[in-house]
């Protein structure tokens, strides 16, 4: 007789993880089973990036469709445990969804502060169908952190952007699903950087790996800024971020002390990209990988081509990229970056002649 195998699905990055998280109480923990996203083999892009092992860490998989899911898990589960009854946030798009879907699932109000007319449009939707207040803001993302850090400080709602320590707490943990899959640390881990939570979330993740014994070396942290929004490559506060990746256009990161020394502490590096390079990516892994990631995803991907380029890759070398955003994201840059969809008359044998048989 046939025997079921997978006992126990995956419970959530907070139930999977609990021993390298902080504790929550079990009634408050809030989850849509974020995690467990895939590790895909990058096979056709040898032209571009040589005989390195280059490795796709799929985060646009998750619940709402982006990393954020991963801290916002814990984030929500502690201002639920805490009894907050509301969450507040600023977002270039995809923290905004993952608050409202989280703040949904816990019962908690949304609130959510988003640059005017600078955000994709699939991010709106979300946090407008999970029920959040959607403010749009007429100024940038930096000016959105500044107001909504002042909000939370003397009115009753949660912060959750990453100032709040359970959101790099939970983000972690896509550290250890790399760990978990590779039996090992890659040699050199790639991210887009924005407000720079990320690459700090899994140098800690990385470190605590290795501090428990569970791996014994550690990557070197290659993160990439936009470079119309790349404060940290040119070390001042960027007044006028400007990219196609709006997820990145940040022109003062939260977490850039954090950021630099996760830079440093591993050897590794922050750079930039220029559109050009990120769209290039992005197109790139669409039409020869069928990954489907948002434009600021592909930052991560255009700068292994750009160290590839530089000499600093070697063959040889275990490299992950993680995607941090679905594709659906934004699919007004997908429409703008592909061939136009052909019109035809409803008859084969037109269609025959367009399709060229
Ligand atoms: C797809 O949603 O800052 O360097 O407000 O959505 O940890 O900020 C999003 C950031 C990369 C940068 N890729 O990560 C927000 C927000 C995608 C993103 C980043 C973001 P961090």
């Amino acid at each position: 007789m046939a025997e079921m195998t997978r006992k126990g699905l995956w419970r959530g990055v907070i139930r999977e993880f609990g021993e390298f998280l902080p504790e929550i109480k079990d009634e408050a923990i809030t989850t849509l089973g974020e995690g467990n996203t895939p590790l895909i083999e990058a096979s056709n892009l040898s032209d571009k990036v040589g005989e390195i092992r280059l490795l796709l860490k799929y985060d646009g998989l998750n619940p709402t469709g982006s990393f954020k899911d991963r801290g916002m898990t814990m984030a929500v589960s502690k201002a639920k445990e805490d009894g907050s009854e509301a969450v507040i946030c600023a977002s270039t798009g995809n923290t905004s969804a993952s608050a409202a879907a989280y703040a949904a699932k816990a019962g908690m109000k949304a609130y959510v502060l988003v640059p005017e007319g600078a955000i994709a449009l699939g991010k709106l939707s979300q946090a407008m169908i999970h029920g959040a207040m959607v403010l749009q803001v007429a100024g940038s993302f930096d000016d959105a952190l500044d107001i909504v850090k002042e909000i939370a400080k003397d009115h009753p709602v949660t912060m959750v952007n990453s100032l709040n320590p359970y959101r790099l707490e939970g983000q972690k943990s896509a550290a250890f699903e790399v760990c978990e899959e590779l039996g090992h640390a890659p040699t050199y881990h790639f991210l887009p950087v924005g407000n720079a939570g990320n690459i700090t979330a899994y140098w800690n993740g990385y470190k605590q790996y290795k501090d428990s014994e569970l791996i014994s070396n550690l990557p070197k942290m290659m993160g990439f800024q936009a470079a119309g929004a790349a404060p940290i490559v040119l070390g001042e506060v960027v007044k006028k971020p400007e990219t196609v990746a709006t997820a990145i256009r940040i022109g003062n990161p939260a977490s850039w002390q954090a950021a630099e020394m996760a830079r440093d502490e591993s050897g590794g590096l922050i750079d930039m990209v220029t559109d050009e390079e990120i769209l290039d990516a992005y197109r790139l892994l669409a039409v020869r990988e069928g990954v489907f990631c948002e434009p600021a995803s592909a930052a991560s991907v255009a700068g292994v081509i750009k160290m590839k380029d530089k000499g600093v890759l070697n063959n040889g070398d275990t490299v992950v990229c993680t995607l941090t955003g679905h594709g659906l994201k934004d699919p007004d840059n997908a429409i703008k970056n592909a061939e136009s969809p052909i019109k035809v008359t409803a008859d084969i044998n037109d269609i025959i002649k367009v399709m060229g048989f």
